[in-house]
């Protein structure tokens, strides 16, 4: 049958015990300490016009580990991004991100997160899917907080939540959103899916089969 269902047990029986309201309270928790670390790292590197950036373009990156999986900064230089993590911090340059990015490791490590301050950026989730922003057993997310950037995810990313919460959040710039088949730009089975844009001008969103149109992003956000 031309259809995405599972035969599986286990994940017809994993229906009945997903704690929705656990996971909803997870994810503002989360949320909200993220939003009060951004600020304070913006209010912490915030330099007058004309004085010397906090971050040095020598800075080349640097990483370790979590109990909650690998932490990767990467500097002002465009770079390759490849690895997967708990936390990907990137403080500008035009970068390439490659597979699965803003999901989570796993069940056990369950939070994936890339915080991307500036640059032209491509992310390509790959010819998997679940890639881009989806929150797959927990929650996954990619904030790109400017730049004129792309995103093509095969399927399920770009904001979507499999048994989890899947965010994608650009602030600015003229973008475009590719998703090759279904289950993207906000959707969930079940959970929370989200795709959003903050700006002045309109992004446009395409989607190759079976959705062929252009459309603007507009936020968008289901529970089921
Ligand atoms: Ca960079
Ligand atoms: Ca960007
Ligand atoms: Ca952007």
């Amino acid at each position: 049958m031309d259809q995405s269902a599972t035969l599986s047990r286990k994940s017809i029986e994993a229906l009945g015990g997903l704690d929705r309201e656990y996971l909803e309270f997870g994810s503002v928790i989360f949320l909200s300490h993220f939003q009060r670390a951004l600020k304070e790292y913006q209010a912490a590197t915030a330099r007058p016009q004309g004085e010397a950036d906090a971050i040095p373009a020598s800075f080349a990156g640097c990483g370790f580990e979590t109990a909650f999986g690998p932490v990767r900064i990467y500097g002002l230089g465009a770079d390759s991004i490849d690895s997967r993590t708990f936390l990907t911090l990137d403080l500008g340059g035009d970068d390439h991100y490659v597979g699965r990015q803003g999901v989570p490791l796993s069940p056990e490590q369950p939070i994936g997160v890339v915080l991307d301050l500036g640059g032209n950026d491509r992310y390509d989730g790959g010819p998997q899917p679940v890639s881009l922003g989806c929150g797959l057993f927990g929650f996954g997310a990619i904030f790109d907080l400017s730049g004129e950037d792309h995103y093509r995810c095969a399927a399920a990313g770009l904001g979507a939540g499999i048994f989890g919460v899947g965010l994608l959040v650009d602030s600015a710039g003229n973008d475009t959103y590719t998703l090759d088949t279904h289950d993207g730009e906000g959707s969930a089975v079940p959970g929370s899916g989200c795709s959003s844009t903050w700006r002045e001008t309109t992004p446009t969103l395409a989607a190759s089969a079976p959705r062929d149109t252009e459309r603007p992003l507009a936020p968008a956000c289901w529970w089921m």
